[in-house]
């Protein structure tokens, strides 16, 4: 238990996770089964049941989400069949979100139907341990590791060592199940900080170190550093490479909250690939015992680094690595513009290529998970990826075969050359199924990208996210333009609205966006959006590109 906690009165959530562990649930799936939702405990039912990834919605009472665990945003077909199975059993109730944590929510499940679920995901290796409340969620990693010529780093297997650790091989690790607040890690591989490395409590991106630097943490040879790469090690160097090693700059504290969001700062740290468990560990035994736990709103990670101040923070750090870390390495190796994936790409592996599906907001029903499914299959090797733009990969698709896998019909509504606003659109999961929602997203966001497509043509894509609440689960400060949902009035009346963020920067030099305009109605914001479009990204009315083009 924390310091602070032991000094402090407790809030609602410590005083239940106090009373019974969030992970005790796990034994008691049967029995809730049996029970049915309606007469369950309560903390069991709203808040507990979130250490097995299973969520009541308030809004759809009886129809449960379930949140899965993907490292890396990878799966297999056979785990997106049974992903479907799930799904399908519960008609036009049951649909699926690929998130923007490159993962993927049920929708839809009975309480009663739990048992049987849980063992279907084992069977198959699928876990939704630990996913929800004071836990550490899905762990984000590069989506085309081990396909990319240009990758620096293959960032499958660290991922999954990671949240194997942390959640004891998808069983649930109870030394990790109490925390004073979320957790989120992101490892970047790329040279594009594909996972928004800025925006997590913990990340690691790509950084190369002077070999005669490389002391005080451990004695390593670069043959050391390299051999835990993965697949395709030819390529992971640049060119005068020969001296330097690679590792990664840690970057601590970034978070999203309704009352605060901060970038992630540097720790002033450089690990080994081999040293990055060990320090994931270090950090979350940190935060889990000295993080603060009196006020909800002021837990996540930066809380603490701001009340103790970097060096303290890292010191702590140190002593339970049992050993110094090194400092950052001058410079890290993100300089590229971010990409989408979207589109079919050569991979390293000659012949083979990857194929990146752009999913409208993520929402996926049992029909096309089970064509997913059959297109990894008969095309490639069986595997899917998810990115946190809510889309798919498909890697590993030869040559010979990619012509026909072109004219699959699935493509044409899951499109690998959508619009330049469709393939860049991403939204929370608004008031469909979210109690905090203050507005409906996915729907509106689609709807609203159909028109101005429709009336504008675009030069370059522009990145729109939507999210329903300043809990910015739809992250809008990374967007070009970022829709927070709000409440606002209008002639005396109380209207769905957004407030509008801008600046929002992804990849090289990523920044957050802020709030340029407050309270516009969302039945006022397609002309505003259209305004913002001409005015700021080269958008042009196709009537005047009409004109243009007949003069
Ligand atoms: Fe989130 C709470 C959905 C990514 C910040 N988020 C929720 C809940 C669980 C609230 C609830 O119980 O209804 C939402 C579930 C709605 C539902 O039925 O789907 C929810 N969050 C989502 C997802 C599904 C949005 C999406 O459509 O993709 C994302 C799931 C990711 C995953 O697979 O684990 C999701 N949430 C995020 C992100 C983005 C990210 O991680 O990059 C953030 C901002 C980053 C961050 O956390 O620092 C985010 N969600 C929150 C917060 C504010 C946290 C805070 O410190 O205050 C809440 C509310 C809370 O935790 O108290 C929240
Ligand atoms: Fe729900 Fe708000 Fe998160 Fe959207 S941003 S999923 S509305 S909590």
């Amino acid at each position: 238990m924390t310091d602070t906690a032991t000094t402090t009165s407790l809030n609602k959530f410590e005083k239940l996770k106090a009373e019974k562990d969030g992970l005790a649930i796990k034994n008691e799936i049967e029995k809730f089964a049996a029970l049915g939702w309606e007469a369950m405990n309560e903390t069991d039912r709203d808040h507990r049941l979130k250490w097995v990834g299973v969520f009541f919605r308030p809004v759809t009472p009886g129809k449960f989400m379930m949140r899965l665990r993907m490292p890396n945003g990878i799966l297999t077909s056979s785990q997106m069949r049974v992903l479907a199975q799930v799904v399908q059993r519960y008609g036009d109730d049951g649909c699926a979100d690929i998130t923007t944590r490159q993962n993927i929510q049920l929708r839809g499940i009975r309480i009663e139907d739990l048992p049987d679920i849980f063992n279907r995901f084992h069977a198959v290796g699928l876990t939704s341990v630990q996913s929800g409340m004071d836990n550490i969620r899905n762990i984000t990693g590069d989506p085309v590791a081990g396909l990319d010529a240009d990758e620096l780093y293959d960032t499958r297997e660290l991922v999954q060592q990671i949240q194997d650790m942390l959640t004891n091989k998808g069983e649930g690790n109870p030394e990790f199940s109490n925390l004073p607040r979320k957790f989120n890690i992101a490892i970047a591989g790329g040279r594009d900080n594909s996972v928004h490395a800025e925006i997590n409590d913990l990340a690691f991106v790509p950084a190369f170190k002077e070999a005669g630097e490389h002391t005080s943490l451990r004695e390593a040879a670069p043959t050391t550093a390299l051999s835990n790469r993965g697949a395709g090690e030819q390529n992971l160097l640049s060119a005068d490479s020969h001296d330097k090693i690679f590792g990664f700059n840690v970057l601590v504290g970034g978070f999203f909250s309704a009352k605060r969001c901060e970038a992630a700062i540097p720790l002033n740290a450089w690990v080994a690939p081999e040293d990055v468990v060990a320090l994931c560990r270090a950090v979350l035994e940190v935060f889990r015992d000295h993080g603060p736990r009196a006020n909800r709103q002021k837990s996540r990670l930066m809380w603490l680094i701001d009340e103790w101040g970097l060096d303290k923070f890292r010191a702590e750090v140190e002593s339970r690595l049992g050993k110094s870390l090194l400092p950052a390495a001058p410079k890290d190796e993100i300089d590229w513009e971010k990409r989408d994936h979207i589109g079919v790409y050569k991979q390293k592996q000659a012949g083979l290529n990857y194929a990146g599906l752009n999913i409208p907001v993520g929402r996926l029903y049992a029909e096309d998970m089970f064509e997913i499914a059959r297109l990894a299959e008969v095309y490639g090797t069986g595997e899917i990826r998810f990115t946190v733009e809510q889309n798919i990969v498909i890697p590993n698709i030869a040559e010979s075969r990619l012509a026909t896998f072109l004219t699959e019909p699935l493509l044409e509504r899951f499109s690998i050359d959508p619009g330049l606003l469709a393939r860049s659109l991403v939204s929370c999961t608004g008031a469909q199924f979210c109690n905090f929602a203050l507005i409906e997203t996915k729907n509106r966001a689609l709807a609203m990208i159909k028109v101005l497509e429709e009336e504008l043509t675009f030069t370059k894509p522009v990145r729109i996210h939507w999210t329903g609440c300043p809990n910015s689960c739809g992250q809008p400060q990374v967007a070009d333009i970022g829709l927070m949902g709000t409440k606002t009035r209008k002639n005396g009346k109380t209207l769905e609205g957004v407030d509008i963020y801008m600046g929002g920067k992804v990849g090289k030099d990523a920044h957050l966006g802020t709030c340029v305009i407050k309270g516009i109605p969302c039945e006022d914001l397609q002309p505003l959006l259209q305004d913002l479009l001409i005015k700021n990204f080269g958008a042009k009315l196709k009537q005047e590109a009409l004109l243009v083009g007949n003069c």
